[in-house]
């Protein structure tokens, strides 16, 4: 076996660089490049094998380590995850930076490959800089915070180690069933240190993603299931775009007439004004989806983790007797809800169950029922998105000018405060690629770094991201890396001085939007809605912020404005920032629909009580499916 002398980093480099994957024949580079912020961790064993050969893995330097993860994330998704990002940090500070965006990797089921550096392996010079001493332990570094968190973990502890660490790495990341972060944890000495690499290891190599067909026997089940049901509704999940069987779905749909909700990762899985969407289900769901839910006496689950916000905390399913198909990669999934379960590949499952069914439809009253809905809301989206509201737009207005504005390619991304919701009840999605919310972590400054990751995956695409305040707060600094990478960028900054998706959360609860507000702190007076004299608000200058940071940035009053911005953006090649201010209090309604948020039993506050009571009625709709 011919053998090549290099350095552990420069082996894991050109490894990675040789990988690609294939499906359906197609045959993809799997790697798209690396993120990286250099510390005494990386910058001599990583960073050397990056710059010894930047032919191999195209390098981008972050801003924020969390920030670098969010972008490989967004990357991986707009892939369809058949490509990820490498994401390397030092040891220490930037590698627990990487903490929070491998959960949101694996929770949200997308590959990302993350290569923290780690403490010397021959802990000659212990404790080095940046070090965690555990008394009892010698082997646990701050790394070990990424096992819980990681769908794969190891730490390179000899240089030839390489070998199996980067072999399980692509197993896991190109498994459907089982990707999401992989950690490597890889120390700084190691990385430096040289071996005899096979050069086998080094040659191109596919990873072919398989298409898992159902097990005969669950499909059958499946196909009786939907037979005998007399109300049956399909949650379309993120599964159903990144197995692509958005085609399968609405032929299976145009065959059975079974109408659709879609969950935040499976919006798009139908046209929004398909006769057979019902749009956003769940506890930011639309009422045509919220009432077929409640009355569905056969949920049909495709591609879906059953979050609480797609059963509304399991009140969404009111008929005494329904039953569940779930059709998951992930067996996980597959058995939630007592269901029937269908492991396999979405694609496969809708071709087998619409070849299974042949011959069989809902009557024809219920088709009509979902296309005369799928009207009804559309209708009601209209009204939001032209409220006219004075003297400061409705959100919802803000969403309207961006989707008027918006081509049907056009990709919209946000993460979390009160936009994903209204997003996923209000955005005409007309492409299955049109519409990213982060909302399986729902991380505030997602926003930014989401929208760099979806814009390196799909150039030809323009990309809008829509972000609140809070969230662009705290990662402002991506705009550099979008400047930096002469990426376009449209970012529509909502601004409503503070937490407000939390304010509006905390009011329903009897709290007065306690600590939701940016307002100057007044001695020991907490700053609430409703105060007759509240605290100035603070002198924030977003669009300022947002142009000292190299983008072109406005600040506009009115929807008109905004609509005149939207086109300039159009036009603008580099990163646009419009910053739009909007009335705290004209939020868009939540539709026969509910969150479980617990409030406190016993308080001294009577809207508390009031809230409480409130709370355990509301609660007693909350079912088991057993
Ligand atoms: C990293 C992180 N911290 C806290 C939260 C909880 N949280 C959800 S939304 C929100 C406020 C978001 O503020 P902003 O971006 O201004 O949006 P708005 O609520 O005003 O619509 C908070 C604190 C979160 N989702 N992510
Ligand atoms: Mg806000």
């Amino acid at each position: 076996m011919s053998t090549i002398r290099l350095t552990a980093a420069q082996a894991l480099v050109r490894f990675l660089a040789a990988q690609s994957v294939e499906r359906d024949g197609v045959r993809h580079r799997f790697f798209g490049g690396c993120f990286g912020i250099f510390g005494h961790g990386n910058v001599a064993g990583v960073g050397q094998a990056l710059l010894q050969h930047p032919d191999l893995l195209r390098y981008h330097q972050g801003r924020n380590e969390q920030a670098m993860v969010h972008a490989a994330v967004a990357y991986a998704r707009m892939r369809n995850r058949l490509g990820a990002l490498v994401c390397t940090s030092s040891i220490g500070p930037g590698a627990t930076n990487m903490v929070t965006g491998a959960a949101l990797a694996t929770i949200n089921r997308l590959p990302v490959l993350l290569v923290p550096g780690d403490v010397f392996a021959g802990h000659g010079p212990d404790p080095v800089l940046q070090q965690l001493e555990v008394p009892w332990a010698g082997d646990v570094s701050v790394n070990d915070a990424f096992r819980p968190v990681s769908r794969y973990f190891d730490r390179i502890s000899r240089p030839e180690q390489v070998i199996p660490a980067a072999l399980a790495a692509m197993r896991v990341l190109t498994s459907p069933a089982e990707t999401g972060a992989v950690t490597l944890a890889f120390p700084q000495d190691v990385q430096a240190e040289a071996f005899d690499c096979p050069e086998e290891l080094l040659a191109d190599r596919t990873w072919h993603v398989p298409r898992q067909a159902p097990d005969p026997a669950a499909l059958a089940a499946a196909v009786d299931a939907i037979r005998a049901a007399q109300r049956p509704l399909v949650i379309a999940g993120g599964g159903i775009i990144y197995a692509e069987a958005t085609e399968q779905l609405r032929a299976f749909c145009e065959a059975t007439g079974i109408p659709v909700g879609e969950t935040q990762a499976g919006k798009g899985s139908l046209p929004y004004d398909h006769p057979s969407n019902l749009g956003a289900v769940g506890a930011t769901g639309t009422f045509a989806a919220n009432r077929f839910a409640a009355a569905a006496d056969l949920v049909i689950g495709i591609g879906t983790r059953y979050s609480d916000f797609t059963t509304a905390s399991k009140t969404a399913f009111q008929d005494p007797s329904v039953r569940f198909v779930n059709v998951n990669v992930a067996e996980l999934d597959t058995a939630k809800h007592g269901g029937i379960r269908v492991t396999a590949d979405a694609r496969v499952a809708l071709e087998l169950l619409t070849e299974g069914l042949r011959g069989h439809a809902v009557d024809d009253a219920y088709r009509a029922e979902a296309k005369a809905l799928n009207a009804e809301w559309d209708a009601e989206v209209a009204r939001l998105y032209a409220l006219g509201h004075e003297p400061l737009p409705a959100q919802s207005e803000v969403i309207g000018a961006v989707n008027d504005a918006a081509a049907p390619t056009d990709v919209v991304v946000c993460a979390a405060g009160a936009m994903p919701g209204d997003l996923h009840k209000l955005w005409r999605t007309r492409d299955p690629k049109g519409y990213h919310a982060e909302y399986g972590y729902s991380c505030m400054g997602y926003e930014i770094p989401g929208g760099i990751g979806v814009k390196l995956a799909a150039p030809e695409r323009e990309v809008v991201v829509l972000v609140g305040d809070g969230s662009y707060l705290m990662m402002p600094g991506e705009l550099v890396t979008a400047v930096q990478e002469r990426l376009k960028l449209t970012v529509v900054l909502v601004d409503n001085h503070g937490f407000n998706s939390i304010g509006g959360l905390s009011r329903s609860l009897g709290l007065q939007g306690f600590g939701t507000q940016y307002r100057y702190v007044d001695g020991e007076r907490p700053v609430l809605d409703g105060d007759d004299d509240p605290p100035p608000t603070l002198p924030l200058d977003l669009a300022a912020n947002a142009a000292s940071l190299g983008a072109r940035a406005e600040r506009v009053d009115t929807i008109a404005e905004l609509r005149e911005e939207l086109a300039r953006a159009r036009d603008n090649d580099g990163v646009s920032v419009i910053v739009v201010e909007v009335d705290r209090y004209e939020g868009v309604p939540s539709y026969e629909s509910w969150w479980d948020v617990p409030v406190a039993e016993v308080s001294e506050l009577t809207a508390v009580q009031a809230a409480r009571r409130e709370y355990e009625e509301a609660r007693r709709a909350e079912r088991r499916f057993l």
